[in-house]
This record gives structure tokens, sequence and C-alpha cells, in this order.
């Protein structure tokens, strides 16, 4: 159903009863659409507001989203999908909702306690974002950064407001809390760090309770591939983790400030599975260096690819039924280059390494 169908409404209602669910997710429209592949979220976030114009002749459908049949939202950005699955952990179904912006009326009752929004770029602050914007003139607001402005307008407008806690959590978190636009967008809470951690759940257990929440929390990154955890939901873009960290060190880089890991792929083909079967045509491994993974935590050093890993994996999952596209994410190039040449100076070779202690699916001799 495409575009808040009235049957997804009614059932709605009944499923909370009018009254909302206790824990409500939600993120952006424009970093949650799942249309046109990449470039128009990107595009959304490096545009100023003036340009819209274009993006709506050129994909005039861009803000049609897909529902599930209790007018849920049936994608949403891959940190809202593991928020989610950390909390069922915790909290039973009926108590959490995931829904688009435009629907947080509908969810968000006297019965809410916490509104989550998992955002990856809401002021536009970022590098590339706020530099393209302005080039384009004297409008900085990019796109993506007024629809984020508009969702937290929409939560702070709420009759229920007083009864919930605010908390922001994503790769765009420090936004506001660099900004100090805590007042501005309503937000209590800005967490950085994944939603797995003890301490998030510890915060969510406090925000429920109705106790007073710090402005900002640090929370600890698991420290292995068992402390990660994948949904069985469809993702936007059919985002799938695949590795977290890079381990190159750039001192301003905050990815790599996170453990190494590289997840194994019996779990990663789960949730390629679970994004097929709730109707995604489309999958991306979400990664810093799609080239590190079958290699972490080895003696190989960074810049050589197992290449028989990655066949394997990437054949895996643009061969199940139903993917009809692969979108790569980050990469570096050096060990694209290092795989070309046929006969490295030994001295350049990595020491050949005992299977056992190597990475997912190796295949390599
Ligand atoms: C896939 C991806 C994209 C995709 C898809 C994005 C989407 N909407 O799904 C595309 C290509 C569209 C994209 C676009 C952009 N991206 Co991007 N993207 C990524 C990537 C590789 C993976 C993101 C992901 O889904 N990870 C997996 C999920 C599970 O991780 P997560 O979202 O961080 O969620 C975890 C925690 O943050 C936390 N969490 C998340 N939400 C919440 C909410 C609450 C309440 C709590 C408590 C916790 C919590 O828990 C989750 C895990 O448990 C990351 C790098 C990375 N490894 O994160 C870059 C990254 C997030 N992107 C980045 C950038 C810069 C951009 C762009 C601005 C680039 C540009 N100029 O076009 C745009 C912005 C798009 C927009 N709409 O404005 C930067 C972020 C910089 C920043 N925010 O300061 C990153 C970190 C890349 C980098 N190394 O620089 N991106
Ligand atoms: S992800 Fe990029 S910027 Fe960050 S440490 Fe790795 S190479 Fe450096």
């Amino acid at each position: 159903m495409l575009d808040g169908g009235t049957a997804g409404q009614a059932t709605t209602a009944t499923r909370t009863q009018g009254r909302g669910a206790r824990i409500v997710l939600t993120a952006p429209l424009t970093e949650t659409i799942d249309h046109a592949g990449y470039f128009i979220q990107m595009s959304m976030a490096s545009l100023p507001m003036w340009l819209e114009g274009i993006l709506n002749k050129k994909y005039p459908r861009w803000r049609e989203v897909e529902y599930n049949t209790d007018g849920s939202a049936r994608y949403m950005p891959a940190g809202v999908r593991v928020l989610e699955a950390s909390l069922l952990r915790h909290y039973p179904a009926e108590d959490i909702a995931c829904c688009y912006p435009a629907d947080l009326e509908k969810f968000i009752g006297p019965d809410t306690r916490i509104v989550a929004v998992s955002t990856h770029n809401p002021l536009g602050v970022t590098f590339a974002a706020g530099v393209y914007t302005s080039i384009f003139g004297s409008s900085k607001m990019p796109i993506n950064s007024h629809y984020s402005r508009d969702l937290f307008a929409k939560v702070k407008g709420s009759p229920y407001r007083e009864n919930f806690k605010v908390i922001v959590g994503g790769s765009g978190g420090w936004q506001i809390i660099q900004t100090d636009t805590y007042e501005e967008l309503s937000v209590d809470c800005v967490v950085e760090g994944r939603s797995e951690s003890v301490d998030t759940l510890a915060l969510f257990r406090k925000a429920i309770e109705g106790e007073e929440l710090p402005r900002r929390v640090e929370v600890k990154h698991p420290m292995d591939r068992e402390g990660i955890l994948f949904p069985d939901t469809r993702t936007t873009f059919g985002v799938v983790e695949m590795t977290t960290g890079c381990g190159r060190r750039c001192k301003f880089c905050v990815p790599d400030l996170n453990p190494q890991i590289d997840l194994p792929k019996d779990k990663i083909m789960d949730a390629v599975r679970a994004n097929v079967r709730n109707g995604n045509k489309q999958i991306s491994l979400a990664t810093e260096d799609m080239f590190i993974w079958g290699q972490v935590h080895t003696d190989t050093p960074f810049y050589f690819p197992n290449r028989e890993a990655l066949v394997d994996l990437y054949s895996d999952i643009v061969n199940t039924p139903g993917v009809e596209q692969h979108v790569l994410s980050h990469s570096t190039i050096a060990p694209a280059v290092v795989d070309t040449i046929p006969d490295l100076p030994s001295s350049a070779q990595p020491e050949p390494e005992p299977v056992a202690s190597r990475g997912p699916a190796d295949a390599r001799p």
C-alpha cells in the first residue's frame, strides 16, 4: 500500500486504542525514503531547500512510502531498525511503533513515554552537505535539514509533549550537541553510540519511569560480533551492516573510534533475506571499507583484500532470489589496486596465516 492507505490508519487506531505506543521510533522522511537509489538522499543532503523543485520534477513520487497493515512504517533507516531490535529484547512488540513523521500524531498518545529519533544529518552541518548548500546561494538550509526540522516541530507540537522524553541518536546526533539546539528542537537527550549498549537500555528505562535525563550520553560500543544485532525487518535501501570501525585511525574520524569488527556472513544473509521478504529489491552492505571484511584481526595488512571471501559474500547476495540491485558503500582504492598486481615483491606479500585465525567465509588458500 502506498502513501498513507486508509486500511493502515484503521488498524493503527485498534493497535494503540488511541492511547499511543509507549515507545515511538521515527526518522526524517528524507533519510527514510527508499526511492531512486542513494543519489536522491545525497542530493537532499546537499541541495538548498529552494532547489527542491528540481527533485520534485525528476522524482515526482519521491514522497510515496509503503506501510505495514497496522499503519507502521514498512521501512526505516538501519539505525532505527537496530534500535527497535535492541528494545525488543526488553519490551513487548506492542509497546514499540516505528512510524513515518507524517504519522506521528497517530502513534503518539497519552501513554507515550519516549519518542526516539534517529538521524544521519539533521542540521546539514556535516562535511559536504553544508559546503555544497552554500555554493548554491545564501540559503543554507539543505532539503534534509528542512524535513528533519519539520519532524522535530511535529514532536514539539504534540499535545502530549509533557508526558514523554525525546531521545535522539544516530550518526548526526552530534550536530544537535554542537549547535546547542536542544530547546529549539525540543530534544531531551542525545545518545552517542550504539543502541545495543546496556547504557542505552538503562537510559530508556529511566525515560519510561519519567526520570530526568542527561542532555548527552556516550554509550559503549560492543567489542565483538555477538554484540551487534541484525534486524529481521526492512531497512531503507536494504542497508545491512558489514563491518564497524575502519582501523586507519584518521584523527578526526568518528566511525574509526569504533572497534574494528567484520560481521558474520550468516547474519548478513539473514538480514538480506529479511529485506527481500519485506519487499526490498535493493541491498547495500554498510561499511567504512568493504575490503577489510574477511581479514579483520588477522596479520594481513589492510591493503590485501580477502578476495575469495568477498566474492563469495557478494555473489551470494546478488544471487539471492528477489535481489535486483546491490549498491556499494564505502571502500578504499589501495586494496583493489594491490589485488591487480600479479607478482608483488616477496617483501610486500603478507605471511600466510593459519586458516582458523581468519575472518568469516575464508576461502583463500
Ligand atoms: C549507508 C550510509 C548512507 C546511505 C543511506 C543512508 C540511510 N538513510 O539509510 C546514503 C548514501 C544515502 C548516505 C547519505 C549520506 N551520508 Co551516510 N552513511 C552511510 C553509512 C555507510 C552506514 C549508515 C548505517 O545505516 N549504518 C548502520 C546503522 C545500524 O548504524 P547507525 O545509523 O549509526 O545506528 C547505530 C547508532 O548510531 C545508534 N542509533 C541510531 N539511531 C539511534 C536512535 C536512538 C534514539 C538511539 C538511542 C541510538 C541510535 O544505534 C545504531 C546501532 O545500534 C555510514 C557509515 C557508518 N558506518 O555508519 C555513513 C555516514 C553516516 N554518512 C555520512 C554522511 C556525511 C552522509 C551524507 C551527508 C553524505 C552527502 N553529503 O551526501 C548523506 C546524508 C543523507 C541525508 N539524507 O541527509 C557520515 C556521517 C557524518 C555525520 N553525520 O556527521 C557517515 C558516518 C560516513 C562517514 N564515514 O563519514 N549515507
Ligand atoms: S573511515 Fe575513512 S576517515 Fe575514518 S579512519 Fe577510515 S580511512 Fe580514515
